[in-house]
């Protein structure tokens, strides 16, 4: 991957012309110049805009796409981190179609602010793949198809899961004082997660929504947050971490308050992602349950652009498979399996 300065144009000259000027080096006919590479021109340009590197989850989805996107595979990557700014990726999509790229990948932070911009692709004949988070539009044929997981459905297994915990721990009577800490407000991990749990949340009366307030999706702010809830909150029972890097920022607090989490604590810890790092958190006792969200991406759009490609049509909505691992499940194995 190469990692592509800011707000240049395409130079997509013919390196044969360029070097019988310039008598430099051999390049076959077919070497064309972007920028200052040399690409083969039969290679599929693609311009991944993506949101950050904000956590453990991000770093695996662009590792995905990177370890895909080579030009081993016949591809050539322009890449581009958005820093959590929607600004960022809608200049970076404007250059992509600058650049004339061949497919563009957006990873859109927030749900809203993207007709304008994706206009301008289908204007340009640039289709448009989005992963991950989805966008909110007027037009569906704006994009080509969206690749991603079913956030929703993760809230509302957690909210099934701690149903049946409590039921387990014969405390379905007990009034049950919850707070969350969100992802990024509008991007749809974050609406589908929250809305999911609170699917569940209706159905049960003797729960209690504290209070909910972003941590951006990071470990400093999820501690942050977390800090606030302990002071604003005297009991609190249950914490749902809208990522595991914000619960992980979360479990710090908590004991750094002198409290104690996780099955054998006093606060039941639910989180999203299941990376690596917290299932091995889970197995030292510090989070009960954590549903699953797959950031291995890369090959799912590869496929996708290969059936474009071949003039197919694509499925406009495509979920990846995902499950939830808990505490009381042998973790090992699981670990050790983990490729995030
Ligand atoms: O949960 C979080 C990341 O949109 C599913 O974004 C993604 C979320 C993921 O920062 O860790």
């Amino acid at each position: 991957m190469r990692k592509k300065g800011t707000g240049f144009g395409l130079f997509l000259l013919a390196f044969l012309l360029l070097t019988s000027c310039t008598g430099e080096e051999n390049a076959s006919e077919d070497s064309v110049l972007y920028e200052d590479e040399v690409v083969d021109s039969e290679d599929i340009v693609v311009g991944y805009s993506q949101v950050g590197s904000e956590s453990d989850w991000r770093t695996a989805n662009t590792e995905s796409f990177e370890q895909t996107f080579t030009e081993a595979n016949g591809y050539f990557l322009l890449f581009e981190d958005a820093q959590q700014k929607q600004e960022n990726q809608l200049k970076a999509i404007r250059n992509f179609i600058l650049q004339e790229v061949d497919y563009i990948i957006l990873d859109p932070i927030v749900e809203t602010g993207w007709d304008a911009v994706l206009q301008e692709a289908k204007d340009a004949g640039i289709p448009v793949i989005l992963v991950d988070r989805t966008v909110k539009v007027e037009d569906e044929d704006l994009y080509t198809c969206w690749v991603g997981s079913d956030f929703t459905r993760e809230g509302e297994q957690a909210g099934e899961w701690l149903k049946n915990y409590l039921e387990q721990q014969g405390r379905s009577e007990e009034e049950i004082r919850i707070v969350t800490l969100q992802g990024t407000l509008d991007s749809s991990s974050q609406i589908g997660r929250t809305q999911g749990f609170q699917k569940v949340l209706h159905t049960q009366d003797n729960w209690l929504m504290l209070e909910s307030q972003s941590g951006d999706f990071t470990q400093a702010k999820g501690r942050e947050v977390m800090e606030y809830f302990l002071n604003t909150y005297e009991d609190i029972d249950v914490v749902i971490g809208e990522n595991d890097n914000m619960t992980f920022g979360a479990i710090d607090a908590i004991k750094a308050a002198g409290k104690t989490c996780g099955p054998n604590g006093d606060i039941i810890i639910l989180s999203f992602d299941a990376v690596r790092a917290a299932l091995v958190s889970m197995k030292n006792g510090d989070i009960n349950a954590d549903f699953e969200c797959n950031p291995l991406l890369g090959p799912r759009v590869a496929e996708i652009i290969e059936q474009l490609e071949h003039g197919e049509t694509v499925d406009k909505i495509q979920y990846v498979e995902e499950t939830y691992f808990d505490s009381s499940m042998d973790l090992k194995e699981s670990i050790k399996e983990r490729a995030y």
